[in-house]
């Protein structure tokens, strides 16, 4: 039995198709906490959390837009899910994935006071890894990774707690890179198992790879999923489709695998965009995919149609 805390992150600022702030309230809608709750789990929802003190901060990049608010969500988010942590397992309903700006700074700061590593599971058909600086989109939702990892080129943001080393990072479903992603990746130990890799090797070895360094070092474990992560023929409530994701089965199987492996510590759940769903069927589909990483086995999953 673990305690679950919901925590809602309405943040739609990080890119320009408003509805992802919608997203804590399809979470609940669809059922999250009482499914959490048949399966076992003590469930919290502490509700909404929401930006304060937001400032007049600007940058050196034009295209960058909403930064002071994105600033004022990652301070309040990154003390959300530090306070939290001691307290259960988070689980932040997104909101698109800027949040991670706000919820990787609190773990981070949380497995630091811990003394203990911080690993990263990062499902998602992007890498997230531009900074303020390079970003072309200006949309913020395509940098937490590279500010986890401690770049430079975040100026106006509070600088990163206690920056992931690439080898404690580990990224799935990949098949969207920008060349100044890519770039700054290079140099980094960061495991990119892009669906070229997947389709090759299957999800299974290299996820139990990255699962027995994550426990051999006692390690944290923060999954972030983003829905671009899942095909868009199955999930098709994300503002950023890219052909190519991975199917049903592979998305539940690293669930399962992750259930298995009693590791996952925080979850991120982003980029939800209820506006573009279709008769709630994504918002379902994330859901259930929480229940196999908390522990629904396939003999118990419920028949359920997605259309
Ligand atoms: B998401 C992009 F240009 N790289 O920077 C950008 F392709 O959180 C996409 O993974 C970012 O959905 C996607 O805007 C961010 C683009
Ligand atoms: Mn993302
Ligand atoms: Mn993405
Ligand atoms: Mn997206």
């Amino acid at each position: 039995m673990t305690h679950c805390i919901l925590i809602g992150a309405p943040v739609d600022e990080g890119q320009r198709r408003p509805g992802c702030l919608m997203g804590p309230a399809a979470y609940r809608t669809a059922g999250l906490a009482g499914t959490l709750a048949a399966l076992g789990h003590g469930v919290e929802d502490r509700g909404d959390v929401q930006p304060h003190g937001i400032g007049t901060e600007t940058c050196g990049n034009p295209a960058v837009h909403h930064l002071p608010e994105m600033i004022a969500w990652t301070r309040a988010l990154a003390e959300a899910a530090r306070t939290a942590m001691p307290d259960g397992l988070p689980i932040i309903m997104g909101g698109d994935h800027s949040l991670a700006l706000g919820t990787l700074s609190g773990v981070a700061s949380h497995a630091a006071e811990a003394g203990r590593p911080l690993f990263v599971i990062w499902l998602d058909a992007h890498s997230d890894f531009h900074t303020v600086e390079t970003t072309t989109s200006g949309n913020l939702h395509g940098t937490p990774m590279a500010y986890a990892s401690g770049l430079p080129g975040f100026a106006p943001f509070p600088p990163f707690p206690a920056p992931i080393p690439g080898e404690n990072i580990c990224m799935f479903g990949i098949r969207s890179v920008d060349p100044a992603e890519h770039a700054a990746m290079e140099p980094t130990e960061i495991t990119v198992n892009d669906m070229r890799a997947l389709d090759e090797h299957g999800i299974v070895a290299p996820l139990r790879a990255f699962l027995d360094r994550v426990r051999a070092a006692d390690g944290l474990l923060h999954v972030s999923l983003d829905v671009d992560f899942l095909d868009p023929s199955i999930a098709p409530a994300v503002g950023t489709t890219v052909p190519g994701g991975t199917t049903f089965r592979e998305a539940h199987l690293v669930m399962e695998l992750l259930h298995e492996s009693g590791l996952v510590t925080s979850l991120d759940l982003v980029e939800l965009n209820p506006f573009l769903d279709e008769r709630g069927r994504t918002a379902k589909l994330m859901v259930d995919l929480v229940a196999s990483l908390m522990g629904r086995k396939v003999f118990d999953r419920p028949t359920r149609s997605y259309g």
